[in-house]
Order: C-alpha cells, then sequence, then structure tokens
C-alpha cells in the first residue's frame, strides 16, 4: 500500500516534528519523540485495504491519495450530543492504549477532521438507516457521518479495523498507525444480528459475559440473548420466588458451583452492552427445561414433589404443570420482574422441547404465557416450537432447524410473525468444528468456517420470505463449555461468519473473499490476548504482524504459534 507523504518538512521523517523546547526536555518526551520517530520510519505493518473489513460493508471506494496516519497530537471532535461524544470516549479508548496517544475528546457544533478524527451526527443523512455510517478517510483524518450514535459506533469499529492490527495491544507500541484512504457508506441488511450465550448449563461470572458483548460489538451485532434457566441452572434472581436462585442456582453441569446474576450483576450486563448499542434478550426457558425451578419450588411440578437436581445433559424431561394456575402466577412473577429490569423490546420464553407438554395442553399454555409478555408491554420470542399457538402482535420465533422445510413454521409467518433464523446446522456455535474438536456437539453435524458462513438467512427456510426474516442469531449452548477460552474458542473464527450473514448485503457473499478478510483477524485476536480456533481453512499471515506480547496467554489452539498447520 502507498502512504501519502505528511505534510511538514521534507527534511524531517516525522509526521509532526518536535517543536524544539525552550528549556531541556525531560527523558519521557525525548523517549516519546524517538518512539515517534522510529514509528514514522517503519513501513505499516500489513498491506492494509479499505476493504478488509468483516462483517464485509454494503459499499468501498478506496482512494489511494486519500491515506492517513494518525498522529501523536490527534483530538477526536464530536457532534455536542452526549451519546455522540460517548461513542469518542469509546473511540479514545480504544486507541489509547497501543499508540499511547493521548487522544482528547472535543466537542464542535460542525465537527471536522483536522488531522484527526471526527464523528458526526447528521440528521439529514437519512439515507444511512438507524444503523449505518458513512467513513471517509483522506489526507486530513477521519470523518465518521451517522444519523445516530449507533451508526457512529458502528462505524468506530470499522476505523478500527482500518488501522494496523498492533492496534489492539494493551500496552503502547511502535508502529506506525496508517489508514488506507477512500470511503465506506455501511448500513446493515437485517436489523436483528445477534448470539447467545447458556449461562444456565455452566454458570460464567458478569466479567466473561462483558467480554462476550465486546466480541459482538466488534462484528457489529446487537443483540445478545442470555438463556438464564435450564434444568441444570436458574440463574437470575426473582425477588418474589428467592429459592429459584438460592437453590435452583446452585448447580451446573457436572460438579460445578453453578451460581447467578444478582439484580445489580444483570443491570451491569445490560448497561455495558447498552453502551455497545446491544440490547439484551433475557430468556426464561418454558414449559420445557425448568428443572432447577421444580426442584427450588415443588409446587410447580405436575406431582407436586421436588425431583432431585440435574446435572446432565439430557433434554425433555421436566415441565412446570400447565394445569395449575400457581404456574402462571409464578410465571407472571418472573417476567414481570425481568420486565423491569429490562430495557430492551423482548422476552424470550422458550418453548423447545417441552416433550411431555402436548398437542393443545402446550399451545395453551404458550397462549397464557404470550398474553402475560403482551400484558407487560413487551414482544414475545420463543423457539420455532411456538409456532402452532395462536399469533400475537409482533411475535418472534426463533428457527433452530436443521434442514429448511417447516410448514407449521411457514403458517405462523403467514400469520404475522417474524424469524430469527438460527439453523442448527450452521449457525450453532457448540457444534464442533472437526470430529477432533475437543469440546462441542455433532448432533446437528460439524460446523467448520465454511458452513457457517455459507447460506442465506434470506432464503434459508422455504416458504419464509426474506421480508419476514428479522434477522440471524449463533446460540452458544454450554454443556461442554466451562471457561471464557473455551467459549471464545468456539465463537471465533464463526461469530463472524454469521455476523457478515446479518450485516452485509448478499451481493458481497463470496467465501473466497471472506476467508482472506478474515485472516487478518488472527493478529488481532491473538494480539488482544483472546482465544481463537486456527481453522485450517482461514490462510492466518504466517505470524503476529507486531511483537507484542498479549496480556493472556490464549487458550485453546490458539497457543500454537500463528502459522503453524494444525487445526
Ligand atoms: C437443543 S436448540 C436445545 C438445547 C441444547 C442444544 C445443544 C434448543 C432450542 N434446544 O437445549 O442445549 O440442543 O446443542
Amino acid at each position: 500500500m502507498s502512504t501519502a507523504p505528511s505534510p511538514g518538512p521534507a527534511a524531517t521523517p516525522a509526521t509532526n516534528p518536535v517543536p524544539l523546547p525552550a528549556v531541556e526536555p525531560d527523558a519521557a518526551t525525548l523517549a516519546r519523540a524517538a518512539e515517534r520517530a522510529a514509528g514514522e520510519a517503519l513501513a505499516p505493518s500489513a498491506a492494509h485495504r479499505l476493504a478488509d473489513v468483516v462483517p464485509a460493508p454494503q459499499r468501498v471506494q478506496p482512494d489511494p491519495t486519500g491515506d492517513w496516519t494518525l498522529p501523536a497530537e490527534a483530538v477526536i471532535v464530536a457532534s455536542p450530543d452526549p451519546a455522540a461524544l460517548a461513542v469518542a470516549e469509546q473511540l479514545a479508548g480504544l486507541l489509547r492504549p497501543a499508540t499511547g496517544y493521548p487522544l482528547p475528546v472535543t466537542d464542535a457544533a460542525a465537527p471536522a477532521p483536522v488531522d484527526g478524527i471526527a464523528l458526526v451526527l447528521d440528521e439529514t443523512a437519512a439515507d444511512l438507516g438507524a444503523e449505518g455510517y458513512r467513513l471517509d478517510v483522506t489526507t486530513n483524518g477521519v470523518r465518521v457521518t451517522a444519523v445516530t450514535a449507533t451508526g457512529l459506533f458502528h462505524g468506530v469499529q470499522t476505523l478500527r479495523q482500518l488501522l494496523p492490527a498492533a492496534i489492539e495491544s494493551p500496552t503502547p507500541v511502535t508502529e506506525r498507525w496508517a489508514v488506507p484512504g477512500g470511503t465506506i457508506t455501511d448500513a446493515p441488511r437485517f436489523p436483528y444480528r445477534g448470539a447467545m450465550l447458556d449461562v444456565a448449563r455452566h454458570f460464567f461470572a458478569v466479567e466473561d459475559v462483558l467480554r462476550v458483548v465486546d466480541h459482538l460489538a466488534r462484528y457489529k451485532l446487537n443483540h445478545l440473548h442470555l438463556h438464564l434457566t435450564d434444568d441444570q441452572g436458574w440463574r437470575i434472581a426473582v425477588d418474589s420466588w428467592p429459592k429459584l436462585t438460592t437453590v435452583g442456582g446452585a448447580t451446573e453441569v457436572g460438579d460445578g458451583p453453578g451460581g447467578f446474576y444478582t439484580k445489580a450483576d444483570y443491570a451491569r450486563i445490560v448497561s455495558y452492552a447498552a453502551a455497545r448499542h446491544i440490547t439484551v434478550v433475557p430468556e426464561i426457558d418454558l414449559p420445557g427445561h425448568t428443572n432447577s425451578a421444580l426442584v427450588a419450588y415443588p409446587e410447580l411440578a405436575p406431582d407436586k414433589i421436588a425431583p432431585p437436581p440435574y446435572t446432565g445433559t439430557e433434554v425433555g424431561f421436566s415441565y412446570v404443570d400447565p394445569a395449575d394456575d400457581r404456574t402462571y402466577d409464578f410465571i407472571a412473577d418472573v417476567l414481570g420482574e425481568l420486565a423491569a429490569i429490562t430495557p430492551g423490546p423482548w422476552l424470550h420464553i422458550g418453548g423447545d422441547e417441552a416433550f411431555k407438554v402436548k398437542g393443545e395442553v402446550y399451545t395453551g399454555f404458550v397462549e397464557r404465557v404470550q398474553r402475560i409478555v403482551a400484558g407487560l408491554g413487551k414482544t414475545v420470542v420463543g423457539w420455532h416450537q411456538l409456532a402452532p399457538a395462536a399469533h400475537v402482535d409482533g411475535r418472534v420465533l426463533q428457527w433452530w432447524g436443521t434442514n429448511g422445510e417447516d410448514p407449521t413454521t411457514v403458517e405462523a409467518v403467514r400469520q404475522g410473525a417474524r424469524l430469527i433464523v438460527s439453523p442448527g446446522n450452521h449457525a450453532y456455535l457448540d457444534m464442533k468444528y472437526a470430529p477432533d474438536t475437543p469440546i462441542g456437539h455433532d448432533w446437528a453435524g460439524l460446523i467448520d468456517v465454511r458452513k457457517a458462513y455459507e447460506w442465506d438467512p434470506g432464503t434459508h427456510v422455504t416458504g419464509v420470505p426474506a421480508e419476514a426474516v428479522l434477522g440471524v442469531e449463533a446460540p452458544l449452548w454450554t454443556e461442554s463449555v466451562t471457561s471464557l477460552a473455551d467459549i471464545e474458542f468456539l465463537l471465533l473464527p464463526r461469530l463472524p461468519a454469521i455476523a457478515e450473514l446479518g450485516w452485509s448485503p448478499r451481493a458481497t457473499h463470496d467465501w473466497a473473499g471472506f476467508r482472506d478478510r478474515l485472516a487478518g483477524h488472527g493478529p488481532r485476536w491473538a494480539t488482544a490476548g483472546i482465544a481463537f480456533h486456527r481453522s485450517v481453512e482461514i490462510p492466518w499471515p504466517a505470524r503476529p504482524t507486531t511483537p507484542v506480547p498479549a496480556t493472556r496467554q490464549p487458550a485453546g489452539d490458539a497457543q500454537l504459534p500463528l502459522g503453524s498447520d494444525a487445526g
């Protein structure tokens, strides 16, 4: 890539020559100047193109005469709006650790890049839509324009990928912070782009969930679905039914201690996600997958006898009593408390694998719960098993089948339901990559990166028109997942594949191109200390672009040196 010459005296290699101080500079200043000069002397560490972005942008117009290098004096200037300024602070927070630059944030009525970065809210740019953005890189700097702070946030994620991989370093590194010139105009294909984390089979600390939120944000996903309850554990505090967590939360698959989120914990996850323009979708799985609730409150069980706690991995044996009004009081209390701490519009009521609640008893149960959700002012989401129950306004079905033929779901869509598409054999992140993948399932087949990428949410379910598809979600069930490193190993590199299906226009879909763009993310993850699976399908660069030690040891096969051919 060619890099535009920096403005400044021709004889000085540094972009921003340090003015001669009147007094002797201190050692730190000298060190800093030397580091900067060294940085300027370096060529950009990897050939970097404006189109090297995941998910692929709608439109990319490179302009090599507009290449720009972030200088140490750069200022980030944003429209005088609290949400836009918050994005500007987030951008500064992303860039400061690796660059070591101060990157002050200011506001201006009409922000313009003056050898810096401008984040511009522009209500007249309505063609960009609620989440879209335009990113212009010129020799003056970078301008991100959007109608909303969400659009600015997505534009910032793109900018982050246009900088060298070393930008992911948690500590300052010597690098020329070059950004390729040109314009990106971008907006999502689907409004709902999500991932699900099952915190019930194994419990994960708030910190781990926040880190998953970071991964979602990086790839412009905007929903985090939390599977909060299952046979093996109840993970969300409900004040009116306290034993759900004190008793029902004390187990998990295997011998682990389980755990649960207090309402304050949950609020922390919700607000951390909201700050990253991600909506939390909480799921209480009903009427099946409820053994942990029955252990805590046997009155909910059909025989009113407490079952033993369950820490295995079978499904479909437990259910709350659909014939007892007390069950619906329980559900109204639980969903009421959950709705009160959930700012997003959705409540997910599960509905899958309730093998012992059949026919009209099942549909009657679901219809009653759907009415409770509507009464709380929320929109119901459920697994596609909900389909035969009567339609309620706005309801969304999450389709997790493994072949795209499903007349019952098609009929529900005809009545007005919208679909989140999560095909078990493409989008399930708990499926193994290959037969020798050490964790994960294979009941829906093996899902390598190509399999995760090669399908179309818009046409996947026969008879469901693309207009009825709200979006796509990648679920991660955690029967065999016990640590953050395990989560990251299964998430990366498949999550970006699903993210691209949700965000990018179909016309950009291209496995060979995706594989090449994705390859550049290995060094980013390695530099940030994020574990990932070094799939043999991806042409990872031979070694990290910058020899920066990561803060933590990546787990899984990411411990192999980059470029090893282990798969
Ligand atoms: C099926 S997918 C389930 C989950 C399991 C998962 C394992 C769905 C709605 N139900 O209970 O954890 O398979 O892949």
